[in-house]
């Protein structure tokens, strides 16, 4: 257990955080915990960041990054050494902001910077946190409270997704609604979502909803106003058993939920069929079982839907995950709502900052990396392992053991 924290009451082997503001040097990510032994190159990093940078819709800071990362330490030889990995993603748009963003004082500190933000845009985190922080400008609050430091979560997913590899697990994502419009559901989902999700601009399944969507930004975009939308994440490879029903914070749906739900922008996190469950009755909502002989991941069972998402019990059961998560719109409007400017006390219209109409197809990838990161660190507590050989062992004999259940 070294190298062990605590999350509630709970010992978790692996854990990450983040560091660096929208418009500060860099991005930082340090992701704690990988076994030794696992294969990693930048560039397993960087397709994970170039798909989060993609998507119609998003506004001309995505032209000026290029997100590539740095490994500063934890990596050597194209493997993980056990250590924690630091990662560094430089931000190319800081050259324009030195003087807005420098970390030492400069002449006429403490009078407000360029750039400074006194009118305050509703639903963003600025008033709160100015409020909370006691500071004058909403800078110091809406530079950290960025969907920039989403490109931190990125990385430390996508070695997560590396580790999850080795198991044979798998996990896409695709949009599903857009500001409004439906995308038709899928009766059989791709075997690789991401391969035909990544081909559309909105990382949608449906050509032709897809065409609505974009249409529909246009006009958004020119009305100055923005969009918000869902994506599905969905996760095959799962073996039955990860999480536990046994407590609160051990159970695997509330953990994804939480860290789902912390994505910037985030309003809702359904599993499985969600709330439509509560509209049900239960014969029409639970999942018959089956027998399915060499079926290993699920225990020699299998369900007959897949209501339930891949979850019973705050447990893994074998079946694919299907997680959905919703998004509000961007609080940044080009055509600003009313608020007050916290510099006068007056009404005012909110500051207008460069911004994107929707981010819902990159939130879609950062849905991916969240999952990953919850599924690795189940994973690492169930099997555990310093190396990754020794994680695949326990793995295969925990994986011999359910094969053998349930053979009548
Ligand atoms: C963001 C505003 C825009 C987005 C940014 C998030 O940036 P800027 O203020 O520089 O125009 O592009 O998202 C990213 C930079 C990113 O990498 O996703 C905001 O206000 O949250």
């Amino acid at each position: 257990m070294s190298g062990s924290r605590i999350w509630g009451d709970t010992i978790v082997m692996l854990r990450f955080t983040t560091a660096g503001e929208s418009h500060g040097p860099a991005l930082v990510s340090v992701l704690e915990g990988m076994p030794a032994g696992l294969p990693l190159l930048a560039d397993d990093v960087n397709t994970e960041l170039a798909r989060r940078q993609q998507g119609y819709g998003r506004g001309r800071r995505m032209q000026i990054e290029r997100d590539t990362v740095e490994f500063l330490s934890g990596v050597r030889a194209g493997q993980t050494i056990g250590s924690p990995i630091a990662m560094l993603v430089a931000n190319r748009d800081w050259k324009n902001w030195q003087d807005v963003m420098d970390p030492a004082p400069r002449e006429g500190d403490p009078d407000p910077r360029r750039r400074a933000v006194t009118r305050v845009r509703p639903g963003h985190a600025d008033l709160t946190g100015l409020i909370k922080y006691d500071r004058d400008d909403a800078r110091d609050i809406l530079e950290r409270a960025s969907a920039r430091e989403t490109t931190a979560r990125v990385a430390a997913g996508a070695i997560c997704k590396r580790l999850l590899s080795e198991l044979e697990v798998s996990i896409g994502s695709y949009l599903v609604h857009l500001g409004g419009i439906d995308a038709r559901p899928c009766d059989v989902l791709p075997d690789d979502i991401n391969a035909v999700a990544d081909e559309s601009p909105l990382r949608t399944l449906d050509r032709e909803a897809e065409d609505a969507m974009i249409a529909h930004i246009d006009v958004i975009k020119r009305e100055g106003n923005t969009l918000g939308g869902i994506c599905e994440v969905v996760c095959r490879g799962l073996p039955v058993g990860l999480g536990s029903h046994v407590s609160w914070d051990r159970k695997l749906d509330g953990r994804l939920a939480s860290a789902l739900m912390s994505i910037p922008a985030v309003k809702g996190v359904e599993v499985g069929i969600g709330f439509e469950a509560a509209r049900r009755t239960g014969a029409d909502v639970h999942d018959e079982i089956e027998p399915a002989p060499g079926r290993t991941l699920s225990g020699n069972v299998r369900r007959r839907t897949n209501r339930a998402g891949g979850l019973e019990g705050g447990m893994t059961t074998g079946e694919p995950l299907v997680l959905r998560v919703a998004m509000k719109p961007i609080s940044t409007l080009m055509r600003p709502l009313a608020t007050v400017d916290v510099a006068t006390g007056e009404t005012a219209a909110a500051t207008a900052e460069r911004s994107d109409v929707t981010a819902v197809p990159a939130m879609g990838v950062i849905a991916e990396s969240m999952t990953a990161f919850v599924l690795a660190q189940a994973a690492l507590e169930k099997f555990g392992g310093d190396s990754l050989a020794e994680t695949r062992r326990n793995y295969d004999s925990y994986l011999s053991h359910v094969a053998d259940r349930l053979r009548h």
